[in-house]
């Protein structure tokens, strides 16, 4: 593929190298930001103020030439690197042979590869089947409808901060009103919330299987355990904050679900594919969920989701009841055989763990000197910290927003998330080297003190 790769204008390629040519944004991106707010649906919000240009291995170019380092991978998508070489050259092969077919008319071999993966890597060593989708809502949405056909059940308990999408389901499922549900209802039925473990806001010290046990009792006193389908969790938080729950809360939930006949459905959807520094996050405790919902990381940033998990209750489903035109799109799978290649011959698992230590370090040092520095937390390359007030404790929203404003100002794309908006997190491609993770970080710390 020599001569393709002597066209390739983003990827690994790019110097990796965070440089400012204009200021940000720069003209042409304030021209294209002008065209976009003539055109663009008001609603459709966006985080940096750039359009780009290319994107490769740790950095965004932008259309003014400014060479930006990216701690966001399009949120927690191209950890193995914008436009990675083995994913480049799979959907070239792919979209030159044929783009869509539809699986359910005409099927080709990378959707089963894909699921023969998904079998692979997923947690547990039980027979396992998968079903293909475009996104993660979309793969939340039908591991619940899997849950339901499976046991005859309709209940579905989530938890407090949790994120699981924008469809009407997963609205119902997401806990934050502003931006995801505020006046989109009314939103679907027969979702039960119960509390999660955040160990930075308990109100007194909680074991895993103490916040467990609150939320069983919760979930049992409000729907039923036996009238209960699914209960789905991130084993991380995601949009909620990057909350590690307490060791032993997500074993406890196994414990009980498995008990009652519940189906348990782990959302790895920002946590799968090595972004934790393991394939997946309930692989730190050995957990093995019914059912794992994945996307985002697993594609390399074409767009693919998948439901996988145990093969009788996948089954369980009558023929024709799952689907979708483009599920499983043969160039998205072509990509995702690409990606899942890449983590593996470049160990991104571990490189996710550095990457992670490397961040942990820089922000203990920001802490020293800050105390809106409430608490650092994450795992591997997922990592945050949570912004306060001087009483250690009150949301600070405005300085985590200023801070990232300030990070974007001076070349380093950032994000915030949390259900009070004031966590900064940390998602750098997994390819990232860590001389260009710490010109992040130097930023980070800057912005820290400028805004101070
Ligand atoms: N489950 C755990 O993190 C997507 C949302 C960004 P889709 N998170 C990013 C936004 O503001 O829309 C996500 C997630 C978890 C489900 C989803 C939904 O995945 O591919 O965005 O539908």
């Amino acid at each position: 593929m020599t001569e393709i790769a002597g066209t390739r204008t983003g990827g690994p390629a790019l110097p990796q190298e965070r440089r400012l040519v204009t200021e940000v944004p720069g003209p042409r991106s304030r021209e294209l930001l002008a065209r976009r707010a003539e055109h663009v649906a008001a609603g459709v919000g966006t985080v940096l103020p750039v359009f780009v240009e290319a994107a490769g291995g740790g950095v965004i170019l932008d259309v003014d030439g400014n060479s930006l380092i990216d701690l966001a991978s399009g949120i927690a998508v191209t950890g193995v690197g914008n436009a990675a070489p083995e994913v480049v050259d799979r959907v070239i092969e792919q979209v030159q042979a044929f783009t869509h077919t539809c699986f359910m008319v005409a099927p080709y071999d990378g959707y089963v590869e894909v699921c023969e993966r998904l079998a692979e890597l997923t947690p547990g060593t039980h027979a396992k089947k998968s079903a293909l989708f475009n996104s993660g809502a979309e793969a939340v949405e039908n591991a619940v409808k899997i849950a339901r056909s499976a046991t005859g059940r309709m209940a579905v308990g989530v938890f407090d901060h949790a994120y699981h999408g924008r469809t009407n389901l997963t609205m119902a499922m997401t806990a934050k009103n502003m931006p995801y549900k505020h006046r989109f209802g009314p939103f679907a039925g027969e979702v039960y919330r119960a509390p999660t473990s955040y160990p930075f806001r308990e109100p007194a010290p909680i074991s895993g299987a103490e916040a467990a046990g609150r939320a069983i009792d919760v979930l049992d006193k409000q729907a039923g355990a036996s009238n209960l389908a699914a209960v789905v969790i991130e084993p991380i938080l995601g949009e909620g904050g990057f909350v590690v729950p307490e060791d032993g809360f997500l074993p406890r939930l196994r414990e009980w679900t498995e008990a009652n006949g519940i189906v348990m459905i782990a959302d790895e959807i920002q946590t799968g594919f090595c972004r934790t520094g393991d394939w997946f996050a309930c692989d730190h405790e050995g957990v093995v969920p019914d059912l794992v919902t994945t996307a985002k990381g697993m594609a390399g940033g074409l767009p693919l989701a998948a439901v996988t998990g145990r093969a009788e209750i996948m089954d369980a489903v009558h023929v024709g009841g799952l689907g979708g035109t483009y599920g499983g799109n043969p160039v998205a799978c072509a990509a995702a055989l690409g990606a899942i290649e890449a983590m593996r011959t470049h160990d991104l698992c571990g490189a996710a763990r550095r990457l992670g230590e490397v961040m942990r370090e820089r922000l203990a040092a920001v802490r020293k000197a800050h105390t809106c520095v409430g608490d650092i937390r994450g795992r591997g390359a997922m990592t945050a910290v949570e912004i306060v007030g001087t009483d250690g404790h009150t949301p600070e929203p405005v300085r985590a927003g200023s801070i990232s404003s300030y990070c974007h100002s001076q070349g380093v794309v950032t994000l915030t998330c949390g259900t009070y908006g004031n966590v900064l997190r940390f998602l750098p491609p997994l390819v990232m080297s860590t001389e260009l993770l710490h010109d992040a970080f130097d930023v980070v710390a800057a912005a820290f003190d400028a805004t101070a």
